[in-house]
């Protein structure tokens, strides 16, 4: 196996190297990014490892500048080739003076780089600065990717930024959106990397490969991660003596406590998410909220939003739709172990494959008032959960806004009534609940989560249906 492939970052202030680096090695930390040009200063290397080897260390430099006046004095400078007269340059006092910042670029590619990627903000239009850059790079005689960026924005001038290229003998050229990447569009990166790099071309290919491994191994954990989550929240079952259950202010708390936990169970989901994909705890909120304040799980009783849902996810009668007619609006999404409350009313609301199990508990438990969540709410929050996962696995590592997701539009957890029912095993199992008291992690809770994971998967391919917005 070859050493890492050392690759410099190059182009001109703000074209989005820093951003193109954070994106390629998920890190939403490294340097700094911002508006303003000049923002890079140095030159930088970040790391790319997979499976915890080192296969690409990258260098992020400051933004060519002034290369119209740097070009002229390079012509003046001593040798026989490009790359001497850039030697000469970066040996002389120039270099250190007004032409700093540039020199910092030529070293970085001439001392620490096999190749360079070019970053081109191709909003801007081709001017006679970006075809001395171009000049002054290729004097390194090391081989350049143009990496054509902002070709998504609505002022990109692409194909003359094709034809400038074409005309300075830059054949190989990728695209790529350093916010918001296509799937596969690092590993056609690479793929092109290739092309101008036929002795590593094995290299690249083990590159592109693992890359394609550590995807389908986060889809995977993200499948494992849902599942593990929607099987605590179907597990999820509290009792209270019916004495206090018929008071109101007790019945509100419990219920209110009730559901908090299960907004604790969705939120470390998203925590869990957030971590997979490399995002900040801060990067996700998911839109939809009645409250301007509410935070997303928070909102996964409302009852109007379980109505939505128990719709379009094909779920039987829309018990939350039932419940939330006859009781009291906070015991919309929640079932009721027991109908001391409710009466008859909601035994008619209730779907068919409910009815044993409710049967089963007033049996049971004497006296109790028990909760469990309805079918909607684990309609719901697989929906969106499941979004997110899609949504982050789009998502480039630079990108500035907050992640939005919706409740609309398609890609829904298209088979919900599937879902709930293959749930079903677990709501006769509280202990299955983490973080529960006297919470187990036995074989069949690993079977079921398997199981239901491995359901999930179609839902997170990447060519499944994209989310709104996302
Ligand atoms: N919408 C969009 N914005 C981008 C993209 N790439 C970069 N940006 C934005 O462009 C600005 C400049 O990005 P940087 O990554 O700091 O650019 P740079 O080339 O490293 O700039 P210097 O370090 O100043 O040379 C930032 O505000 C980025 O958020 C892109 O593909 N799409
Ligand atoms: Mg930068």
């Amino acid at each position: 196996m070859h050493e890492a492939l050392r690759i410099a970052v190059v182009g001109h202030t703000n074209a989005g190297k820093t951003s193109l680096l954070r994106t390629l090695t998920r890190r939403v930390d490294f340097g700094q990014v911002s508006d303003r040009p000049g923002t890079t200063r140095h030159a930088e290397a970040v790391e790319l490892r997979l499976d915890g080897r080192l296969v690409v260390r990258f260098v992020d430099t400051p933004g060519l500048e002034d290369s119209v006046a740097l070009l002229q004095f390079l012509s003046r400078q001593p040798g026989d080739s490009r790359p001497e007269r850039v030697r000469a340059f970066l040996a002389g006092p120039e270099a250190r003076a007004s032409f700093e910042q540039e020199a910092k670029v030529l070293r970085a590619l001439l001392d620490q780089a096999d190749c360079a990627m070019l970053v081109i903000d191709t909003r801007e239009p081709v001017l006679p600065k970006h075809r001395a850059e171009i000049e002054i790079l290729a004097s390194c005689a090391r081989p350049i990717l143009p990496v054509l960026n902002f070709v998504r924005d609505g002022a990109s001038r692409r194909d003359d930024w094709h034809r400038a290229l074409e005309e300075s003998n830059l054949h190989a050229r990728a695209e790529f959106d350093v916010v918001a990447p296509f799937i596969g569009a690092e590993q056609q990166l690479y793929t092109d990397l290739g092309t101008l790099l036929p002795a590593r071309r094995a290299q690249l290919r083990a590159i592109t490969a693992a890359l394609a491994q550590a995807e389908r191994e986060r889809r995977q954990a993200a499948c494992r991660l849902i599942a593990s989550t929607l099987i605590d929240v179907a597990a999820q079952r509290r009792g209270l003596p019916a004495d206090e259950f018929a008071d109101p202010r007790r019945q509100q708390a419990f219920v209110r406590d009730f559901q908090g936990q299960v907004g604790r169970h969705a939120r470390r989901a998203v925590d869990e998410l957030l971590a997979l994909y490399a995002f900040r705890a801060d990067d996700a909120e998911l839109a939809q909220l009645p409250l301007p304040d509410g935070r997303w799980e928070d909102d996964l009783f409302n009852p109007e939003l379980l109505l939505q849902a128990g719709k379009r996810l094909g779920l039987g009668a829309m018990i939350g739709a039932g419940v939330g007619a006859v009781a009291d609006v906070a015991l919309a999404g929640l079932s009721l172990g027991a109908a001391t409350t409710l009466g008859a009313t909601v035994g008619g609301a209730v779907s068919g494959g409910w009815r044993p199990l409710w049967r089963k508990l007033q049996n049971r438990i004497d006296g109790v008032q028990e909760l469990t969540v309805e079918d909607a709410v684990l309609g719901l929050l697989a929906e969106r959960l499941l979004r997110l996962a899609r949504a982050l696995a789009r998502r480039g590592h630079a990108a500035q806004q907050r992640l939005r997701v919706g409740d609309d539009g398609p890609g829904a957890a298209a088979d919900g009534q599937r879902l709930v029912d293959a749930l079903d095993a677990a709501r006769g199992h509280p202990e299955w609940e983490r973080g529960s008291p006297g919470a187990v992690d036995d074989a069949d809770r690993a079977q079921l989560l398997e199981s239901l994971a491995a359901a999930l998967r179609p839902q997170l391919e990447p060519d499944a249906a994209a989310p709104n917005g996302a």
